[in-house]
């Protein structure tokens, strides 16, 4: 049915009049949106079962990805582009008056993720099927996806996301695939009839987690993998307590995503979702993996479990407690099994970000899984006291269950084979600071994996002119061997490729102001520099520093007529996490210096801010093709990797930013002259935080620029705003600035000036822009994948690409 226009115009027409019982005339955007996703999943069907059939049949090595986030944003159109139809559905749908682009915004995003961890997953799924590789998402169906934002009086407002609202076209539901999770109740030993000391979970909750699949598509490949997506309901057992209380607490498991762990109520709610999303997915794993009739003690070489972070670390007690209590094996060999199969990831070094759930919420929730937890941590101990005797401290320190808690990450660590950093400097990190307790134990347990991102979707979905353009200049091999961007270097002096490329841009940065002027009604000036800075919001990723030069600027041209930079339009898109009282300040404070200078005719024919309001997957997809500076401040050793900052560098865009996290892998590749690099490096930063020395108040003392912008937050300059921001004023000057903003200032405005200079020179801007794109190659997903795939997962391609004419 997609063979031909005229073949899907007829298909489309007689599905829509079928399904929903209008004329054509009659029916709405969504209602067509509904039909179109429904006919390219059936579409996608056949080779979906083909793929699974062959995933049963295979000898090859599968593995399963665990991930609590999974940010898919929407799916319809990176199915079109990757089954390579979106020739004939667009000019079907135009023969019939319909623009598919109208049509795709009828989707709401697939928002089962907060920022990098979830997109990340996202990436990798579509690079799993795109290179043919078995590979297998497991989350969570919540029923509501991270929150909306809207911004009123310039404050964040959450609502709730209700993705499911209008049904799913893309997930089927398979409840003959359910399985049981229990909760709470004791633990039993007795002994069987071979004598044997065995363990029964008694007087358990059971609730109910019931697959639904997703279908992931892979770029011009037969292959479609699936993403299985729990949702959690009653199970059909006889129930004599509060019938309203167990549907209550059961459905409260698939919700929401990252309840509010503030309160022991949330903290379990927490630690079910995190047990459920582990129980079920084993005992699905270990269904297929039984169907194949291999000795048990095979499973490492035919399944590998990546646990995305911690939240899913629980995949290792319920290993053990298959293998111990199921398959009846030995502690030692079932532990070898365990830690040959599980491979982990690490996002992240800030300490309020690693996992410790308390026992006495973990014990009575998972008595036999804290049972095991317990054992592990016990001959871990033990091993450490025999390495390190009478190192109490350091046992103490490593220890898995210290203080009446439980230590996600130290539980990763020691029960996996594989622990993983997302960027070269944030793996150095791990190994010689932050976990270098455990890197003297397992060295070969720790590897960097430098994130990526799927081109498919950064560029060729959401830059159609940008990939024609490159498309015309080096051919198409790149779409599927994208470190061949390379040969784009050969035109970085080609006068006739680079005024394209400033063409594209310029169109691209039409679009995104026309979204500007829709959502906040503010008109922004297109020969502006659009510097932009999208992410979450958080205190180490900096966006202060963003906006006290921005301040600066506006001040100094206040009081100085003759200093008139180039014009810029600062563009943000940020939420931040509902019970985050700091970061809200901070969109408060966007806000009103927006208001502020947007609204100054001395100066807003040079200055524009602009807060793009509940910045997601698909707003993101129309801002990185406008970009032109791309914001990567954080504070330097605090940002693990940042693949944002790959996704502006695949669209042109000039990086400004600290040597953090993956920046510095861009450095390396575009070269000092294609990136604007400031502030502390993290040795420094490291420095400071061990042997102190940094005093805020003397850069605030010392450098009028800081004095002036920190006094403004609080002396009444922004009217209405009495006492609204001393929280960031106390931040800065009274807790010494823990992320040294103030330390970092000069270096950023200097920086700054470098950028707005650069601008002048267009030819030089738009060749650095080539070299960008040039070497954004290596950050594709593809890349990470493959490392990941034969590294840590030891899995080859099962399907062979076909590749679509
Ligand atoms: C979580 C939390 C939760 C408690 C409040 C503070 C806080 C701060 C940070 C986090 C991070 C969670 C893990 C995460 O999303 N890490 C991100 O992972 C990306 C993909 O690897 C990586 O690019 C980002 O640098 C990293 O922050």
């Amino acid at each position: 049915m997609f063979d031909n226009k005229e073949q899907f115009k007829k298909a489309f027409l007689s599905k829509l009049e079928m399904s929903v019982g209008k004329s054509f005339e009659e029916t709405s955007p969504q209602d067509q949106y509904h039909v179109l996703g429904n006919m390219i999943r059936e579409y996608i069907s056949t080779n979906w079962i083909k793929t699974n059939q062959v995933y049963h049949s295979t000898e090859a090595k599968q593995v399963y990805y665990l991930s609590i986030e999974f940010l898919l944003g929407r799916i319809m159109g990176s199915n079109i582009l990757n089954l390579g139809i979106g020739d004939v559905v667009e000019e079907g749908l135009r023969d019939l008056g319909i623009s598919l682009d109208d049509l795709e915004s009828n989707e709401p995003d697939s928002a089962l993720g907060n920022g990098g961890l979830g997109r990340l997953a996202a990436c990798f799924m579509d690079s799993l099927a795109s290179l043919d590789l078995p590979g297998h998402g497991c989350g969570i169906r919540y029923k509501h996806g991270l929150f909306e934002q809207k911004i009123v009086n310039g404050v964040q407002v959450e609502y709730p996301e209700l993705w499911l609202q209008n049904g799913q076209v893309w997930e089927v539901r398979k409840s003959d695939l359910s399985v049981e999770v229990p909760f709470w109740g004791k633990v039993e030993s007795f002994e069987d009839e071979q004598g044997r000391l065995r363990f029964r979970h008694r007087d358990a909750e059971p609730i109910m987690a019931v697959p639904y699949d997703i279908p992931v598509v892979g770029y011009q490949t037969e292959t479609v993998n699936t993403l299985r997506l729990w949702n959690a309901e009653p199970a059909n057992v006889p129930f004599h307590d509060d019938i309203m209380r167990y549907k209550r607490e059961t459905e409260m498991v698939s919700e929401f995503l990252y309840p509010d762990d503030a309160e022991d109520s949330g903290k379990i709610l927490r630690l079910k979702q995190q047990y459920f999303l582990v129980r079920a997915s084993l005992n699905s794993i270990l269904n297929s993996f039984r169907k194949k009739q291999k000795d048990i003690r095979e499973l490492p070489n035919y399944v590998s479990i990546h646990i995305n972070d911690t939240h899913p670390v629980l995949a290792i007690p319920e290993l053990m407690r298959i293998l111990l209590d199921e398959e009846m094996l030995p502690w030692e060999e079932a532990w070898d099994i365990t830690v040959q199969t599980i491979s982990y990831t690490n996002h992240t070094t800030l300490s309020e970000a690693l996992e410790k759930w308390p026992v006495r919420l973990f014990q009575p929730l998972l008595p036999r899984i804290y049972m095991i937890v317990e054992e592990i941590n016990e001959r871990f101990c033990k091993e450490l006291w025999e390495r390190y005797p009478g190192q109490w401290q350091r046992i103490e320190d490593m220890a898995i269950i210290a203080h009446d808690q439980v230590k996600m990450a130290h539980l990763a660590l020691v029960g996996t084979h594989s622990t993983n950093g997302v960027a070269y400097l944030h793996t150095e990190i791990l190994k010689k600071r932050e976990m270098n307790n455990f890197y003297e134990i397992f060295p070969e347990r720790f590897n960097n994996k430098t994130n990526g991102i799927t081109h498919r979707r950064w560029l060729m979905k959401s830059n159609p002119a940008l990939t024609g353009l490159i498309t015309e200049s080096i051919g198409d091999k790149w779409k599927v061997e994208p470190p061949l961007l390379k040969e784009l270097e050969h035109y970085k002096d080609d006068a006739a490729f680079l005024e394209q490329l400033e063409k594209v841009k310029h169109e691209n940065k039409v679009k995104l102001a026309e979204r500007i002027f829709q959502q906040n009604q503010i008109k922004v000036n297109l020969d502006s520099i659009f510097d932009v800075q999208v992410k979450r919001l958080h205190a180490y990723k900096r966006q202060l520093l963003n906006v006290l030069h921005i301040m600066y600027l506006y001040n100094r041209m206040k009081e100085d007529p003759s200093f008139r930079p180039h014009p810029r339009t600062f563009i943000f898109g940020a939420k931040a996490s509902p019970g985050y009282y700091y970061a809200k300040k901070i969109i408060k404070l966007i806000n009103t210096v927006a208001e502020k200078v947007n609204n100054d005719k001395t100066t807003n024919d040079y200055l524009k801010v602009v807060f793009l309001e509940n910045y997601r997957v698909s707003l993101a997809e129309e801002i990185f093709p406008a970009a032109e500076v791309s914001e990567q401040i954080s504070t330097a050793s605090k940002e693990a990797s940042g693949t944002g900052n790959m996704k502006f560098m695949m669209n042109g865009a000039l990086t400004i930013g600290t040597m953090d996290g993956a920046n510095v892998e861009i450095f390396e590749r575009v070269g000092k002259d294609n990136i604007f690099i400031f502030g502390m490096t993290s040795e420094e930063v490291m420095n400071y935080q061990a042997n102190g020395g940094y005093h805020s108040s003397e850069y605030y003392m010392l450098d009028r620029r800081i004095h002036e912008a920190v006094n403004q937050l609080v002396n009444g300059f922004f009217p209405n705003t009495n006492g609204m921001f001393d929280v960031i004023y106390d931040s800065l000057l009274i807790e010494n600035d823990q992320y040294f903003v103030l330390r970092d200032f000069d270096s950023y405005v200097k920086t700054q000036e470098k950028v707005s200079n650069a601008y002048q020179d267009k030819k030089g801007w738009n060749k650095s822009s080539v070299v960008n794109i040039a070497n954004s190659g290596f950050f594709s997903s593809d890349r990470t994948i493959t490392e990941y795939a034969n590294d840590i997962w030891h899995v080859k391609p099962v399907n062979s690409p076909i590749i679509k004419a």
